[in-house]
């Protein structure tokens, strides 16, 4: 009888045990961006709440339920907490309901996925354990809500859960006004409301973008098109209209290459040598950006194809692989132009061929396409160089005119090389996967030359328009501290961040002599720039990108969390930095007003307009609009 005085009810302890681990979670094994000691405030409390918000809830179930409830609920919290984890390590990102169903996916992460896994992991479950434990009755301290108590308990539960849910979204309203509303960047959200909370919002957003296919019926296409016309096109022919009519088109995406390699060394030696060749007999653009979220590869090809921007959430390719688009096949068949695409992996990842055959696609050369064994592959399978090798001879008998695409796949994380294949040592840094890099990076490099060698024997060269880009980028934040000593610098600001996101781009038109461009360009621009070397007009077309040899272009361009980057400023985590000096204006919430000037010149008229374009975007892909729009030309 003494014991029952002082125990405590089951609940209150699994709130604290998980709620201390949820933290433990944040604060020490992801790389959450700390501002000020409110955030730290908040980041301490929102873990503690949700949890006693979730295991409150058993206090309504009868005695012996609710063990069971409490069990199965820790459980079930620490995978949903352990999938975010592995899904952060390899991403910097929180999973979205998206990218949960693209299962199939999950399937072919092999050994990536395996990298993500650290046997320490094991100790996340300690508190399941406990709480399994106790809740079996073990101890005499610890014990379900009884019949008698119940009612008081009830009510206490609810108070306590209610009020602990408004401090959290008081605080949180505090931190980030609008927070909900303006929620483009999940690590914010996660931050501010916590992982659970985050992922019921996720659900409810799911379920209004579902929504918004049914109430669509087209209203919004005037309003999209105005926008289009008047503030993305631009109103001249760039000079090289039509000088590549009637020629292949070829588009090589080098998996995960970043521009930071470009004209870069590590341990003294070239990282790309042929690129940087290249480069000076091309059209290479220096400030070229990837515009990619959660979708990464595909998300790239979706903004090559359509300039259309990627959704904010989940892979376009798998939420909408079934709509109504004008992407580039469809606009070249009119043009006698045959499809393809070549990469050496599983037919549906990403739904690939879902979206192929939607998207006018000719051919898809998937993995059935090319004999992979052991000793031609690493990581994610067939290595760069027997890939080109094996595909020479598909283009060369394939009807020309020809588009068609080619995706390496070598230098994918967790970038592993055989060592036989690395032509440069790793660079040394605490990270492995930075150091492992820069010699798979210049295996792809070498295979790249493979390719245009190939090019050139076969006499396909001679006729083709040859476009080279980054599909991504390869090193993730978490890296930053590897990164930081590589670049030689203090720390990555968020500025840096943003830069980081640039890619490579060129584009190769055999005869003609290189230039670089300086201007701010990215993925949205391929398909204008690709359409305008061809001599094709598409004036009834809705895109967001401009050509990109064009003089009058639009003045940003925007990244898909909201970020965007002008001529003169950098805007990203609600702050406005110069884009030369990378020295700080503004920030959203608290502007640095200390001068008129800086009042001008801060990011909000630009960030107005990045809103409204991403919104517009979405506003076709969410609502299936091209079903309403006869884009014939
Ligand atoms: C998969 C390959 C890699 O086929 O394109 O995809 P990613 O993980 O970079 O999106
Ligand atoms: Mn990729």
């Amino acid at each position: 009888m003494k014991f029952q005085k002082h125990a405590i009810p089951l609940y209150i302890i699994a709130s604290v045990l998980f709620g201390l681990k949820t933290y433990i979670i944040y604060r020490f094994h992801l790389n959450i961006l700390m501002e000020n000691f409110l955030q730290e405030v908040i980041l301490f409390i929102n873990p503690f709440a949700s949890a006693f918000i979730i295991f409150a809830i058993s206090v309504w179930f009868k005695e012996k339920k609710q063990m069971k409830f409490i069990r199965y609920a820790a459980l079930i919290g620490t995978i949903i907490l352990y999938f975010n984890l592995i899904f952060y390590r390899n991403f910097t990102d929180f999973l979205t309901i998206p990218v949960l169903f693209q299962g199939s996916n999950a399937a072919d992460l092999g050994s990536s996925a395996l990298a993500l896994i650290n046997i320490p992991d094991i100790l996340l479950f300690l508190d399941v354990v406990i709480i399994w434990y106790l809740s079996k009755g073990y101890s005499s301290r610890v014990t379900p809500i009884t019949k008698k108590d119940k009612p008081k308990r009830k009510k206490l539960a609810l108070g306590v859960s209610i009020s602990l849910l408004l401090i959290n979204f008081i605080l949180a309203e505090i931190e980030r006004p609008q927070l909900l509303q303006r929620a483009f960047d999940r690590e914010y959200l996660v931050k501010n409301i916590g992982l659970f909370n985050y992922h019921i919002y996720d659900t409810v957003l799911q379920s209004k973008t579902k929504m918004q296919r049914v109430l669509a019926d087209g209203t919004e296409i005037p309003e999209i098109r105005k926008y289009v016309k008047e503030s993305v096109m631009s109103n001249e022919e760039s000079n090289l209209f039509g000088i590549a009519e009637n020629k292949n088109v070829i588009v090589v995406s080098l998996e995960s290459v970043q521009n930071f390699v470009i004209n870069n060394t590590v341990n003294g030696q070239e990282v790309t040598p042929f690129l940087n060749d290249l480069i000076e007999e091309s059209y290479y653009f220096e400030n070229f950006y990837h515009q990619t979220e959660q979708g990464k590869t595909s998300d790239h090809e979706f903004l090559i194809d359509n300039s259309l921007y990627p959704l904010p959430r989940g892979a376009v390719y798998f939420t909408h692989g079934q709509n109504e688009y004008n992407a580039l096949p469809d606009l070249l068949k009119e043009h006698n132009y045959y499809s393809s695409v070549f990469h050496a992996n599983n037919k549906s990842f990403w739904n690939r061929d879902i979206m192929y055959e939607n998207t006018g696609y000719d051919h898809f050369y998937g993995q059935d396409s090319y004999q992979i064994n052991e000793q031609n592959s690493v990581g994610w399978g067939l290595k760069d160089k027997p890939f080109f090798e094996q595909s020479i001879k598909y283009l060369q008998s394939m009807p020309q005119p020809f588009y068609s695409r080619f995706i390496t796949l070598t230098n994918h994380y967790p970038f592993e090389l055989d060592e036989e294949d690395a032509s440069i040592d790793k660079y040394n840094s605490n990270s492995k996967t930075l150091n492992q890099y820069f010699p798979t990076v210049r295996y792809t490099d070498e295979a790249l030359k493979l390719l245009f060698n190939q090019l050139k024997e076969s006499g396909i060269y001679e006729d083709s328009v040859i476009i080279v880009m980054g599909d991504h980028y390869g090193i993730s934040e978490f890296h930053n501290k590897a990164m930081s000593q590589y670049l030689d610098k203090d720390t990555i600001t968020p500025y840096d961040h943003v830069q980081l996101q640039k890619v490579p781009f060129l584009v190769h038109i055999p005869g003609h002599e290189g230039k670089t461009f300086s201007k701010i360009a990215g993925q949205i621009d391929v398909k204008p720039t690709i359409l305008n070397l061809l001599g094709i007009k598409n004036e009834k077309d809705i895109v967001f990108g401009t050509d990109l040899f064009a003089e009058d272009r639009k003045e940003f361009i925007a990244l898909r969390n909201g970020s965007f980057i002008s001529k003169d400023y950098i805007y990203t985590k609600d702050q406005c930095f110069d884009r030369e000096t990378g020295n700080l204006l503004a920030t959203g919430a608290n502007e640095l007003q200390t001068s008129s000037e800086q009042n001008e010149n801060n990011c909000q008229p630009i960030k107005e307009k990045v809103e409204t374009e991403l919104s517009y975007s979405d506003k076709i892909v969410y609502g299936d609009l091209f079903r309403f729009y006869d884009l014939g030309n």
